[in-house]
């Protein structure tokens, strides 16, 4: 029996894929990064599915690459070029478990939406606080297996803060179920924590026990126009006092980024602010009746009088607050339509990104000339997406070109002032080398363990994180 002819015997006819055209979303990411092939799609109904597959594939030496949505950014879910590799989708493990508002936890499996999982919460009055811009598509799997950030962390933090249980097929097709909603349990190691952020190389996530929160009662939004970035850092922490710690996001847009939302994506339209080199989203939010719109609109008066921001307008409804985070959000999205972007996912401790960002900003400037800088993102949380789009009329191959030379002088920056060259999109195959670059060597030692206890027959997801072999 042949390979595909198989694994329908194992799992059920309906749950694999192998028509060409049938197969093909699953082979390329979401950047076109990378191109893969692959034996054949798989796609279990339940964990069950998930368990038989594992420990056949084990026994057989198939490698098995997990796939979300496929929203990553480093080329995690793409198999590579050899056509002997499995695609595990978990889009059909997609139901909502168990919701236990007066608990405060959710019971979710791998292949809900993002944007499910949050609509579930809300519909009992809680908040599941993760939110990105592709949250109607990346499955909160994915999450998991990223540890994602998004626009929110500043005040709940990354998704792996979020977690409570997780349910993992392991390698061999055994199941971990550790799906306990209990917030306090010191027995032994926190075998949880290793696989989130693990983008399939450890386990199979097939479910979550997730955190929930008391639904915003109160909330206010404002675009702010500022001078400099020092000003953001400034404006934050008189933010966050004055606030008693609302603040949820805070996020940087330079002019440049604006104008290509405003130009590419329709629908947009400028916000009442005077025109500015930079801008902020700043949201505060409660779960009690404050009147956070006063509070937002007295703290940026002060901000104003002191010379700390230009200029400020608060959404005075939901469709003005829903108009200012469009812009923000439909940043990578113009950035697309413009072309190839050079990304750059860095973090810095908040105090030096002024200082990154002047040197930054210098060695895009002399090691890309052919790009332009839309450098923007969580500021909140010291997170910048530097990324250069092409300058029209300049030439395509010129500037992938640059990539190598001017990464390498960026995340070498980036180790200089302490800070991470990958912030949230994780490693992927995009940046294995980075990894091995800037992990010290002990931390990159202890990882090769890891995955050799795990997964020693090396099939789960193989060259994504750390180098197969
Ligand atoms: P995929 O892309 O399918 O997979 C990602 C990795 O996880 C792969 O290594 C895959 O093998 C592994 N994996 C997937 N599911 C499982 C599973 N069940 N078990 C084990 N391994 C698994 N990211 C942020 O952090 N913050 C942002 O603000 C943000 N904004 C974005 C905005 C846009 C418009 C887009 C397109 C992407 C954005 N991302 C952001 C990146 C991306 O959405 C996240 O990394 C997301 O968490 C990926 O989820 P996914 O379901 O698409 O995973
Ligand atoms: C965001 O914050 C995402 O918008 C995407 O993380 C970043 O496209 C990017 O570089
Ligand atoms: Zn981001």
């Amino acid at each position: 029996m042949d390979i595909t002819a198989r694994l329908r015997v194992l799992l059920g006819p309906e749950a694999v894929l192998s028509a060409p055209d049938d197969v093909a979303p699953y082979l390329v990411d979401h950047r076109r990064l990378y191109q893969g092939k692959t034996l054949a799609v798989c796609q279990p109904a339940d964990v069950a599915g998930v368990s038989r597959l594992l420990a056949w594939c084990n026994e057989a030496r198939i490698a098995v690459v997990p796939q979300g949505g496929n929203t990553g950014y480093c080329g995690g879910a793409t198999p590579d070029e050899s056509g002997q590799q499995l695609v595990l989708s978990l889009r059909r493990l997609n139901k909502v478990r168990a919701v236990d508002a007066s608990g405060f936890s959710l019971t979710v499996e791998a292949g809900c939406l993002l944007a499910q999982v949050q609509a579930a919460a809300a519909e009992v009055q809680r908040l599941f606080p993760l939110s990105l811009g592709s949250e109607g598509s990346c499955q909160i799997g994915g999450n998991l297996a990223t540890n994602a950030g998004g626009t929110s962390v500043l005040r709940y933090g990354m998704t792996r803060d979020l977690v409570l249980g997780l349910e993992v097929v392991l390698a061999d097709g055994s199941v971990l179920s550790s799906l306990s909603p209990l917030r306090k349990d010191n027995t032994g190691y926190d075998l949880k924590g290793l696989f989130v952020g693990s983008e399939g190389t450890l386990g199979i996530i097939t479910a979550a026990c997730l955190k929930l929160f008391p639904a915003d009662r109160s909330v206010a939004t404002a675009w702010v126009a500022i001078a400099d970035p020092q000003d953001a850092i400034s404006l934050l922490g008189r933010l966050r006092a004055a606030s008693g710690d609302r603040c949820s996001s805070f996020e940087l847009v330079p002019q440049v980024a604006l104008d290509l939302v405003l130009q590419h994506v329709p629908g947009t339209r400028s916000p009442d602010t005077v025109a500015a080199p930079w801008y902020l989203l700043v949201e505060l939010t409660s779960p009690a009746d404050d009147d956070l719109e006063t509070l937002l609109n007295e703290a940026l008066a002060a901000a104003i009088d002191s010379g700390l921001a230009l200029d400020a307008v608060v959404a005075q409804n939901s469709t003005q607050r829903d108009n200012l985070w469009r812009l923000r959000e439909s940043v990578p999205a113009a950035q697309r339509v413009v072309g190839h972007s050079l990304k750059h996912d860095i973090s810095v401790p908040i105090a030096a990104l002024p200082q990154f960002i002047t040197a930054g900003s210098h060695l895009a400037h002399t090691l890309a000339p052919e790009g332009f800088l839309v450098g923007y993102g969580h500021v909140g949380d010291g997170n910048l997406h530097f990324n250069l789009s092409q300058r029209p009329g300049t030439d395509n191959a010129a500037f992938a070109a640059r990539e190598p030379a001017l990464k390498r002088a960026i995340h070498d920056l980036v180790a200089s002032l302490g800070g991470s060259f990958s912030a949230e999109h994780g490693i992927g195959q995009l940046k294995v080398g980075e990894l091995e670059r800037y992990a010290p060597a002990a931390e990159l030692l202890l990882m090769q363990r890891i995955k050799h206890s795990f997964d020693p027959n090396g099939i789960l997801n193989p060259g994504k994180v750390l180098r197969a072999g």
